[in-house]
């Protein structure tokens, strides 16, 4: 889309949402691969404006409505002292709508919190306890919530085996050139099956929660004076899901030393550090009410984050990057095969792993 064609779509949506673009002051926001974030500014107030994926949401109005449903749950856990973070919502447009539609592009306001902001890295062993505790205490509060009230946003998004399908039928309608790029990659992950089928297996013994299923350390606010967080953002994708995927995606996202899109793999490490504060947060706050096949299933969800997402970037490098927004030619095979040094490094660690995830105290010692 030109900027000329985004100007003038802002300026209808603000319209929708009771604002004129001329008094708003409207900047890039966030950095997010799928959805287009702004920050709009108009005399005091401020608030985000995205504009939603219509590639990747096929049913946008799931989105909106389902952010609906978890932001009133959250809202009253909030009021009730029961649940410690700021709940987010979305603005009502002067239609009394939480969306509006402008030449087929489906948009919505959400608000924003003051005085925050993201990182796209640990810092410290405290902020890694801040990040496990947020996020656990996220899906928490959504335990006594029904996943049936919530839209299947996009049917089997963390589902592997379902994945590997998308895989091969992208590889089947691949050009040459492409597949030649892709193929030591291909070939590695067609070589783990063993762990396919452990997952195959492992899921069956799983109970299906209502998971955010995009717990990167970017979608978590922090205060800017306090350095605490504030706020778990982004709820696109929160719908029935298994815990290990939550806590396997933000253990990618925390313990690796460089970016998920970075190619300078010979500088990859995993700071088991960070990993160790992580797992020890993340199962306390849950203070005991973990089966013991989902505590241990964690191990594996720390493992399968970075291979199906590995799998993600592949398939869609073989699709001609439809899905995910790149920035040049390879950028999504660089990325799948980040994801797959990660995987790697996490198998080579297995024996460290089992120990920091399987004696990871259960109870809330401050509880
Ligand atoms: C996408 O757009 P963003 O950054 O919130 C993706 C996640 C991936 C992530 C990888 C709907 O999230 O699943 O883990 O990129 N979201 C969707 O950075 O596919
Ligand atoms: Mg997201």
């Amino acid at each position: 889309m030109t900027l000329s064609h985004e100007n003038k779509s802002l300026s209808l949506v603000l319209t929708k949402f009771g604002y004129a673009l001329e008094n708003c002051q409207v900047t890039s926001l966030g950095y997010g691969l799928i959805n287009s974030t702004y920050l709009v500014q108009s005399n005091n107030k401020r608030f985000v404006l995205q504009r939603l994926n219509r590639h990747v949401f096929k049913f946008p109005q799931q989105v909106t409505d389902n952010a609906d449903l978890i932001s009133e749950h959250l809202k009253a856990k909030y009021l009730a002292n029961e649940y410690a973070l700021q709940p987010i919502w979305q603005h009502q447009s002067i239609e009394h709508k939480s969306h509006v539609e402008v030449a087929g592009e489906y948009w919505r306001s959400l608000h924003y919190v003051e005085h925050c902001q993201t990182l796209e890295s640990i810092e410290n062993i405290e902020q890694a306890h801040d990040v496990a505790s947020s996020f656990a205490q996220f899906t928490a509060a959504l335990s006594d919530f029904n996943s049936h009230r919530l839209a299947d946003i996009i049917p089997d998004f963390h589902n592997l085996s379902a994945r590997l399908a998308q895989l091969e039928k992208a590889l089947k309608a691949s050009a040459n050139e492409r597949i030649e790029q892709a193929q030591s990659t291909l070939n590695f992950i067609d070589s783990q099956q063993p762990f396919c089928r452990e997952i195959a297996i492992l899921i069956k013994q799983l109970p299906l929660r209502v998971t955010h299923n995009d717990t990167k350390i970017n979608n978590l606010l922090f205060n800017r004076e306090t350095n605490k967080p504030a706020a778990v953002i982004d709820l696109d994708t929160c719908m029935s899901g298994y815990l290990m995927h939550d806590f396997g995606d933000m253990v990618r996202s925390c313990c690796s030393s460089i970016a998920e899109d970075s190619a300078e793999l010979a500088d990859m490490s995993i700071n088991f550090h960070i990993l160790s504060a992580l797992a020890n947060a993340y199962i306390a706050a849950f203070n005991g009410s973990l089966s013991e096949a989902e505590h241990k299933s964690l191990l594996f969800g720390v493992k399968l984050m970075p291979f199906m997402l590995c799998i993600r970037f592949l398939t869609d490098f073989l699709n001609g990057d439809k899905y995910f927004k790149t920035s040049y030619a390879t950028h999504n095979l660089v990325r799948a095969k980040n994801q797959l040094q990660l995987y790697k490094l996490f198998c080579q660690q297995q024996t460290r792993l089992e120990e920091i995830v399987l004696s990871a105290p259960a109870l809330n010692a401050i509880a």
